[in-house]
């Protein structure tokens, strides 16, 4: 079964996949198509929930880390060694929290870098991956889940996730939205921190990735949601879809999910400010409120950031929007993150898949002793911090089991982004 959009230009095409409706070309870079309307192998490994790996596909040999902060730094200030055509592109990642925003941007670059977990708010603070074949450089700009004064300070997180999703659009050529479609309530609408970044930007191209699509049973149900979140138009043209969207849900009026995210706090990022030349006013506040999605995405793709031929089909994309321009960066950078940091970064993946609940987010950690020995393994020695016996007991679990297994699992992760033997030895204490 497949299912047809067609565009108000009267061409028709199979929107699924990747697809973005049907634009040609759009103001901002012009698009082969082919990207956008993809072969019905595609399409029918998409309604099988799965996609075959790709075959016969050469991939270039990811950068790895440099272990130490001083290699590390040298290696980010080497002077770009950049070909005589070069194109570059600057994107940021947005989206609610647990979109799925790192494990696209792993995905992307071929390595992981950024850590990725179940739970919410992983991601702490924007960090940068760096993409670079042939003459074209993709600088992936990974953000916290946008959130809400409020939520900040309930759940004690840093300011980081408040201002850095906000920050990192401002330096960025393009900006890509990522929504959850496995979750009911995000696909109703976009998030109204989305909406309001996106409005505070409205002259930088902006498109929809609808991730998780594998965890959707009814594939149609992409098109309803690809409506709504887009309010109908794509690229400046209005989408016609079959089936079409369900009477009860057009036109009702923002619901109490949309009024109870709304925060209490005086001061949010997307509001009006002294001398914040962005800042939205009360009206466009107003009227952003009654809005369920952005009509000005230039396209819409639909992915699975877990399988390596969606995401290449997006890559092909972000690369063809490339613009001439300078490197950044050398070619040999792979992310602006330090040695130390990635490496409580994935302390943190571990610790919040491993901990129930509010466990993990109680727990901060500092690295103690960092050294590579003579035989090139990179020694770590790091303390995890609690306030209560019980979370400490929990870390270090039945016989030591639980922090025993948080060392490995993150030694095996470091050893691969370093690329040497890594070992970590983890300790617990109480913070008075
Ligand atoms: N089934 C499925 N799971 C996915 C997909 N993409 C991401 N995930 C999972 O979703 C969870 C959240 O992924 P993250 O990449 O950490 O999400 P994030 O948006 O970076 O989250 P924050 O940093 O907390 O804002 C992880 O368990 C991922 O494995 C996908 O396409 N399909
Ligand atoms: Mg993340």
């Amino acid at each position: 079964m497949s299912t047809t959009c067609q565009c108000s230009n009267g061409t028709a095409g199979v929107f699924a996949g990747n697809a973005s409706c049907c634009c040609r070309r759009i103001n901002w870079f012009t698009f082969n198509p082919a990207c956008s309307f993809t072969s019905d192998a595609f399409v029918s490994n998409l309604l099988k929930g799965s996609i075959a790996e790709a075959e016969n596909r050469h991939y270039r040999l990811p950068n790895s880390v440099p272990p130490g902060t001083g290699e590390q730094m040298a290696l980010l200030l080497k002077h770009p060694d950049q070909p005589e055509h070069s194109k570059v592109l600057k994107v940021a990642i947005i989206g609610s929290p647990n979109a799925g925003k790192s494990t696209l941007s792993n995905q992307l670059l071929g390595r992981k870098v950024f850590a990725v977990s179940t739970k919410v708010h992983t991601t702490r603070k924007r960090a940068l991956g760096v993409l670079t074949e042939d003459d074209t450089q993709i600088i992936l700009l990974d953000t916290p889940g946008l959130t809400t004064p409020s939520k900040v300070k309930r759940h004690q997180l840093e300011k980081s996730l408040l201002l850095d999703p906000w920050r990192t659009v401002t330096e960025a050529d393009l900006i890509v939205v990522m929504v959850d479609v496995s979750d009911r309530w995000m696909c109703r609408r976009l998030d109204f921190e989305v909406l309001k970044c996106l409005a505070r930007h409205p002259s930088i191209p902006a498109v929809l990735v609808l991730n998780k699509v594998d965890e959707v049973k009814v594939k149609d149900k992409l098109l309803d949601v690809t409506a709504e979140l887009t309010c109908g138009v794509v690229n400046g043209q209005k989408l016609r879809i079959r089936p079409v969207i369900k009477p009860s849900l057009v036109g009702r009026r923002p619901g109490r999910d949309r009024e109870e995210s709304q925060d209490q706090d005086a001061a949010e990022p997307g509001d009006a400010a002294d001398g914040d030349e962005y800042a939205l006013s009360k009206e466009q506040l107003k009227t952003l409120m009654s809005q369920k999605g952005w009509p000005h995405f230039k396209d819409v793709f639909m992915l699975s950031s877990l399988d390596k031929e969606d995401v290449g089909t997006l890559k092909h994309y972000l690369m063809s929007a490339a613009k001439s321009g300078t490197w950044q960066y050398h070619s040999e950078v792979l992310t602006d993150q330090s040695p130390e940091e990635m490496c409580i970064n994935m302390i943190r993946e571990k610790l919040l898949e491993n901990l129930p609940q509010e466990v993990p987010y109680s727990l901060t950690q500092s690295i103690e002793f960092w050294d590579t020995d003579g035989k090139g393994q990179l020694n770590i020695l790091v303390k995890i911090h609690t306030k209560k016996e019980t979370h400490m007991r929990m870390v270090i679990g039945t016989s030591g089991q639980m922090i025993a297994r948080i060392a490995q699992e993150t030694s095996e992760q470091l050893t691969s982004i370093f690329l040497r033997q890594v070992k970590l030895r983890l300790s617990v204490k109480m913070q008075k």
